[in-house]
Formats: structure tokens, C-alpha cells, sequence
């Protein structure tokens, strides 16, 4: 029996090595590269005062809300269609910590901090850094708040009519007992990237001048709000409608009346997602929803695309700080595995590794400042011209670069765990899961790629020449810095290369450009995040490591659009050998 008790594995004795887990610290104070921003850029009394909070918030993320994120992953909602003696009720149910979650979102001021604008043009960025903070522990509450931010928006652009004062009130309150939160119903079944062909809802003017909306929301996420906007078509006095774009409308409506029942809504039932499982996304009839047309008729589409812009700059957020979040923990678990000999730290492909997606989320977080930036000038009426046009355009080349990117990293970042990534109660495969949803949702990467020639196109190429004034710009202080002189270069040569690409695509045929749209999209987006690594290098507080980041970023192809139509990716030809590539045998 004695000789049995020694034994390390038997019975109940299972060995007595236990892999310590990665702590999560304050991201707020151990992440660098946000400290030394907010410290270059910030006037002095803004860094101390929104540095304490963001600070105290920090830490409130480690005591409490990761674990009710957390819980939020662990208790998705459901939903529950008729009561016990068999009546329609069509009921969410959310866990408590999702509801919690509205109470600490309204407490922290996480969408009021944007309007409030204590900080002038700088409150949007702390609002952003804040949410930044959030998002990976928020057991993805940041949705609901993305919608919320949009819809706040929108009315704020509408001049906020007195009939959406309430709404406005509330959407940007920090009190809990007031605070609402917004849905964004814009796909229908025929359509989420191609909206004006796939609106099927019909709008019904009524006598009091509201309107009923009848139709099917094929995506309604965070159904659980209390207000939303949507899309419908009006109908006129005979019945018709207008197709296409020019048809559609923006509407205003609450998702209940004071009784806490639906207003014309049937829930048919709750999507079976890949990942965003916190997240009640619904399917929903509309069967005579009271409704406020809230755009000129026709103007839908336009009008709801300020919050596309918010809800853009949002997944960029998400994007950037699920990236921070899976680095900072694979980097304190590389400090605690020992393999080989020594701590995996220690071993430098593992370094190099991990070094390689520290840059892609350095040069994201610097992408989604810029443009956090640039949106909390526009909002204070401080942007120039160039600001407005930089914001149009790298709204959508950041949403659509970091989404990808965020794929990426987190997939590698999953791997530093080894077998620990793939195991679901580490709450690691999650973190993966719902990074993959941002290169679908508010439109996907070619959609939002074509996006960037619609701002191109509409502005009649001053969005482009913005681009240039401002990389040019960004360029300016390093070309005399020696440590900084290879990867000014290789910048300065990418920006030849691209302006070369874009003379010659304005020679070019119908169909070129759509075809090198994702191309010139990343073409832009590396080009200017290198530009954003150089011009940090260059700042008198930078480190070894801020010129380290240009140097590995400017070393990759700067410009795949011009690479690409060097070697004929555009051509005609390439347009039916890409068909035949991809359905050979096939029977279509
Ligand atoms: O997915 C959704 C919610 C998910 C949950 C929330 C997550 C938030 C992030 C959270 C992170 C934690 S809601 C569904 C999102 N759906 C989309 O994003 C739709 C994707 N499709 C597009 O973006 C398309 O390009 C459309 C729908 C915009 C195309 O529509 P049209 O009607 O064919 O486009 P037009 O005719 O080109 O544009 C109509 C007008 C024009 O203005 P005018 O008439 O003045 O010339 C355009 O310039 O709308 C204007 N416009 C824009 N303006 C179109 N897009 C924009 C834009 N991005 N910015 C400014
Ligand atoms: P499609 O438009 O059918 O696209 C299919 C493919 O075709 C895509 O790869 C697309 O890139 C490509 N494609 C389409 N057009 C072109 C083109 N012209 N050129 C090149 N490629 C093209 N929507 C809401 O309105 N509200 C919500 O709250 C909401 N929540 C969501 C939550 C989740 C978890 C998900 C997954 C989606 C949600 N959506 C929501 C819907 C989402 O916005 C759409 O799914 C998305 O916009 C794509 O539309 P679709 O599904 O109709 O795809």
C-alpha cells in the first residue's frame, strides 16, 4: 500500500503539475504602444484626466466585467415563443450578466462619452480607447453598443428632430435605469450587401402621419433592443413602390410599447451562429410595426450611412482588441510554458512569431486611431477638407483590413497556446469564433472594398488625392532620420507605385477597377499604416521598438494592386480564367 501512495498516478492522484493559467493584467497600463499614443498626442490635462479613468477602468475589466463576459459566452440567450398556457409572447432571454452589461456600459459612459464631448475633438479617440478596453471582456455587449453609437449618430445628423429627442436622450445617457440601446435592421433575404435590390418591406403611410412596415428581417442582432432603424419602401396612395435605392427610406421605431410588448414584431426564431453566440440575433417578421419615417423619401440608403461609418469604426475596435487581447495573454503564457529546456519565451521562433503579430496589431490599433482621430475632428467641426476625405475613405479601408487581419492573428495567436488554443473552457476558441464575423457583418470585404471606390468615384478623385497629401505628409519628418531611411523609402516607392496604378487604371476599361477594388484596398491600407509606423518612429518619445514596427512592416509588398497588374490580374482574360479556375468540373 505504501509503495502504491508514492506512485505519482493512481486512483485519485492525477500528477501534481498544474499549467498556471495567463493572468490578464490591466490593458489599459500594460499595453505600450496605447500609452506612448495617447502620450504623444493628448494635451497634457486631457492624457492625466482620461488616463485616470481609463486607468480605474482598466482594472474594473480585470476585477469584474471579464467574468461576466465571460458568463455572457457561457449563457447565449434564448428565446422563448409562448408562455406556460400557450400565449404568443416571442421572449429574449438574456443571462444576468448581459444585463448587467447595459448597466456598466450607461455607468462608464461607453456611447455618452462620444457626445458629451468634454474633451472637444478628443472625446471621440477616449471614447474609442475606452470601448478598445471593453470590447474583448464585453462578452460582445460592444455590439449592441456599436448599433447604439450609430443610431445616435444618425439622429445627431438629422439635426436631432423633436420627435427623436427621447431617443436621443436615451441612447446617450449614463444613467441605467435610462439607457437604451439600438438595433440596425438593414438585411433582408434577398440581400445584406445588395440592400436596395433586397428590401422587400413595405412601408403604409397611416393617418396620424407614422407609418406601419410590413416585411422580413432576415439579421437582427442585439434583438433584444429597445429601439431600432430600418429600411422600407413606401408605399404610395395605389399601392406601388419604388425599386432600388432610390425607393427605400430610413425609419425610426421602438421594439416595445410600455407594456413591454412587441410592436407588431413576431420573433420567428434565433440564428445558430459559428460564434457572437452572446448576441441575440433574430429573425423577425414585421406585421404592422408602428413606424416614424425618419429620411426624405428615397434617401434611406444615405441615410443610415452614418451609422455604417460608426458601425465600421466599431469593428475596426473589435478587430484591434481582440488582436491586443490574444497577444497579451499568449504573451504571459509564453513567460510561464516550459518546453526544451526553457520558457517558450526564451525561444526565439517563438519570439519572432509573436513579434509578427505584435506589428499587425500595432498597425491596426494605429489605423483605428487615425480614424478615431479624424471622426473626433469632423465632429467638432475642426476637420479640414483633406480630414473630411481621409475619414471617408479609411472608414471602410480600416473595417475591412483589421477584420482580416484579426482572423489571422488571433488563428496564430490560438496556436501559441498549443493544444490549450483549441480548448473551448480556456474561453480561447471563442475569442477566434467572433473575430470571424467581422469580415462579414456591415459589409464584407469586397463590398467595402467597392466602398472605397464610391468615396473615390463621388468625390471625383479628392479622396485619393488626400491620401497622397496626407502619406506624403506622414513621410515628411522621417526621411532625415538615418535609423528610419529604408522604410521611408520603401514607403516613398509604394506611393510611386500606386500613383502609377491609379494613372493607368483611369485609361482602363468598365470592370478594371472592380476587379482590382480588394487590391487597391490593401494597397491602401498598408501603404498608410506604414506611413502611421514611420510618422510614430519619428516622434522625439519613440523606442527602439516603434522603429523596429517600420522597418518589419515597410519590408512587405506595399502595393499588391500595382504588383498584380504588372503580372495581368485584371486583364479581360483573367476575368474568365478565374470562372473557368474555380467551376472546372464542375457540373455549373
Ligand atoms: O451587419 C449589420 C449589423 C451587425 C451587428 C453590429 C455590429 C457592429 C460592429 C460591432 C463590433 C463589436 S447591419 C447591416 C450592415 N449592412 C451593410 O453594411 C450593407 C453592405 N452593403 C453596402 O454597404 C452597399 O454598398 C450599400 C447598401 C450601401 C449599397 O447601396 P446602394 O443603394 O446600391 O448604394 P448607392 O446607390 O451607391 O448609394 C446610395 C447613397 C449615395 O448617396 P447619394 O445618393 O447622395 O449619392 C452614396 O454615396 O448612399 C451613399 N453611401 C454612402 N455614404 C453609400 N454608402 C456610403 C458610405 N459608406 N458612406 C457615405
Ligand atoms: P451576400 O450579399 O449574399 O454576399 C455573398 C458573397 O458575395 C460575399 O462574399 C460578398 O462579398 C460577395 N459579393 C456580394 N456582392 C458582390 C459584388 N458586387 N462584388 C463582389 N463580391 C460580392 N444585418 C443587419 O441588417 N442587422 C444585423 O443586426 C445583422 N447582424 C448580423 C449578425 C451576424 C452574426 C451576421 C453573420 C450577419 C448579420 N447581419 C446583420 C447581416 C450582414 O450584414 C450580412 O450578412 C452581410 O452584409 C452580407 O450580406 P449577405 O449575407 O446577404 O451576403
Amino acid at each position: 500500500v505504501l509503495e502504491e501512495m508514492k506512485m505519482p498516478f493512481s486512483r485519485a492522484l492525477i500528477g501534481n503539475f498544474f499549467q498556471d493559467q495567463p493572468r490578464l493584467g490591466n490593458q489599459f497600463l500594460e499595453d505600450s504602444i496605447l500609452q506612448s499614443y495617447l502620450r504623444r498626442h493628448l494635451p497634457p490635462v486631457v492624457l492625466k484626466e482620461a488616463s485616470q479613468d481609463l486607468g480605474r477602468f482598466g482594472q474594473r475589466i480585470v476585477d469584474e466585467l471579464d467574468t461576466l463576459g465571460r458568463e455572457c459566452e457561457l449563457s447565449p440567450p434564448h428565446l422563448e415563443h409562448y408562455d406556460a398556457w400557450g400565449r404568443r409572447v416571442d421572449r429574449i432571454i438574456t443571462c444576468p450578466a448581459w444585463k448587467k452589461m447595459k448597466e456598466v456600459s450607461a455607468e462608464e459612459g461607453l456611447v455618452a462619452a462620444a457626445y458629451e464631448r468634454k474633451f472637444s475633438s478628443w472625446s471621440r479617440l477616449i471614447q474609442i480607447v475606452k470601448l478598445y478596453l471593453y470590447t474583448p471582456s464585453s462578452g460582445y455587449f460592444s455590439c449592441p453598443l456599436a448599433m447604439t453609437d450609430g443610431a445616435a449618430k444618425v439622429i445627431e445628423s438629422l439635426g436631432r428632430p423633436d420627435a427623436l429627442q427621447d431617443a436621443f436622450r436615451n441612447l446617450t445617457s449614463r444613467d441605467p435605469k435610462r439607457f437604451w440601446t439600438s438595433g440596425q435592421w438593414m438585411t433582408e433575404r434577398k440581400g445584406g450587401s445588395d440592400v436596395a435590390y433586397g428590401t422587400e418591406t413595405v412601408a403604409r403611410a397611416q393617418a396620424d402621419g407614422t407609418y406601419k412596415l410590413y416585411g422580413y428581417k432576415w439579421f437582427t442582432s442585439a434583438t433584444d433592443s429597445d429601439m431600432t432603424l430600418t429600411l422600407g419602401r413606401v408605399e404610395d396612395a395605389q399601392g406601388q413602390i419604388i425599386p432600388g435605392t432610390k425607393g427605400l427610406s430610413l425609419f425610426y421605431l421602438e421594439v416595445r410599447n410600455a407594456k413591454g410588448q412587441l410592436n407588431g414584431i413576431e420573433v420567428q426564431r434565433l440564428k445558430d451562429k459559428l460564434g457572437t453566440k452572446q448576441v441575440p440575433t433574430a429573425e423577425l417578421l414585421l406585421d404592422g410595426v408602428k413606424a416614424l419615417r425618419i429620411s426624405p423619401e428615397g434617401r434611406g440608403v444615405a441615410s443610415i450611412s452614418n451609422m455604417l461609418t460608426i458601425t465600421r469604426i466599431h469593428n475596426t475596435v473589435a478587430a484591434a482588441s481582440a488582436m491586443r487581447r490574444v497577444i497579451n495573454l499568449a504573451r504571459e503564457y509564453a513567460s510561464k510554458r516550459f518546453v526544451f529546456g526553457s520558457l517558450i519565451k526564451d525561444h526565439p521562433l517563438h519570439m519572432q512569431t509573436m513579434a509578427r503579430m505584435e506589428v499587425q496589431a500595432r498597425g491596426a490599433f494605429f489605423l483605428l486611431m487615425e480614424t478615431a482621430r479624424l471622426l473626433g475632428l469632423e465632429e467638432t467641426n475642426m476637420a479640414t477638407e483633406q480630414d473630411q476625405h481621409l475619414l471617408r475613405l479609411l472608414t471602410p479601408i480600416a473595417k475591412l483590413y483589421t477584420g482580416k487581419q484579426a482572423v489571422a492573428v488571433i488563428s496564430e495567436g490560438l496556436e501559441c497556446f498549443g493544444g490549450q488554443g483549441y480548448m473551448e473552457d480556456t474561453g480561447l476558441p471563442a475569442i477566434l469564433r467572433d473575430a470571424q464575423v467581422l469580415t462579414i457583418w456591415e459589409g464584407t470585404t469586397n463590398i467595402l472594398s467597392l466602398d472605397v471606390l464610391r468615396s473615390v468615384m463621388k468625390s471625383q478623385g479628392q479622396v485619393l488625392s488626400a491620401f497622397f497629401a496626407s502619406a506624403q505628409e506622414k513621410l515628411e519628418a522621417s526621411s532625415t532620420i538615418p535609423t528610419l531611411s529604408k522604410s521611408t523609402s520603401r514607403l516613398l516607392q509604394a506611393l510611386e507605385n500606386l500613383k502609377d496604378f491609379t494613372q493607368k487604371a483611369g485609361m482602363r476599361g468598365n470592370g478594371f477597377m472592380e476587379l482590382a477594388a480588394r487590391d487597391f484596398a490593401y494597397s491602401l491600407a498598408k501603404i498608410y499604416i506604414g506611413c502611421l509606423f514611420v510618422d510614430h518612429a519619428a516622434w522625439a518619445g519613440a523606442t527602439e521598438s516603434d522603429v523596429y514596427c517600420a522597418e518589419r512592416w515597410s519590408e512587405q509588398d506595399l502595393c499588391p494592386v500595382h504588383t498584380a497588374e504588372s503580372s495581368g490580374c485584371y486583364n479581360t482574360d483573367a476575368v474568365s480564367m478565374d470562372r473557368q479556375l474555380v467551376y472546372e468540373n464542375s457540373p455549373l
